[in-house]
């Protein structure tokens, strides 16, 4: 009888701790128009395996598509030209850093080009040809990131429970970063200005 209640008792201590899982960081970024990037900065102790999913940037009516685009530091981005006249891709820094600066080249309609974004930061993609086309990749150093919505608001899944930095970027404004504590659900509210 007394080894039944034993045997209950630890089946029941580990179904709790396997409870303990990941949650949500959620929010708003304000004080600016338009798409802003939201991310957790590097995790002590913590290293992520790089995605093997490849995001495609477009070039489509002389416009890079999308506009914001966040990956998980290591991903191989696709670039890939949709339209009749040929484009460029090349970024002067990243973060600012100019060693990090890269040209892809210049490429017809139906071709891609990749590069794996290897450091973390902002890199701002222009195209030579067209001097108006602008866009950006936020390469982020963890895989808890999102691109908000029009209004600013986020959701980032799967963030396991634990104490963190988050970041909001946006276009032109100052980034800004904020403790959030995840447990089953996270919150962080961010207003920018330029
Ligand atoms: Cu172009």
């Amino acid at each position: 009888m007394k080894c039944t209640f034993m045997a209950m008792a630890i089946v029941t201590t580990l179904t709790m701790s396997m409870a303990a899982s990941a949650g949500t960081i959620s929010g708003k970024v304000s004080g600016v128009n338009g798409e802003s990037a939201v991310y957790v900065e590097v995790v002590a102790g913590k290293t992520f395996p790089a995605p093997t999913a490849k995001p495609v940037i477009d070039q489509k009516g002389l416009m890079f598509m999308p506009h914001i685009v966040a990956v998980q530091q290591g991903t191989t981005v696709d670039f890939l030209n949709s339209d009749n006249v040929a484009h460029n891709v090349f970024w002067i820094s990243i973060s600012g850093n100019k060693k990090l600066g890269h040209n892809l080249g210049t490429w017809p309609k139906g071709e891609k080009r990749s590069f794996k974004f290897d450091n973390p930061g902002v890199v701002p993609l222009l195209c030579n040809v067209h001097p108006e086309m602008a866009a950006y990749v936020i390469v982020t150093p963890t895989p808890y990131f999102a691109v908000t919505d029009k209004s600013g608001e986020y959701k980032i899944e799967n963030v396991p429970d634990g104490s963190y930095s988050v970041t909001a970027w946006h276009e032109g404004a100052k980034n800004q970063s904020k403790p959030v504590t995840v447990a089953g659900e996270g919150k962080a509210d961010f207003t920018l200005s330029k």
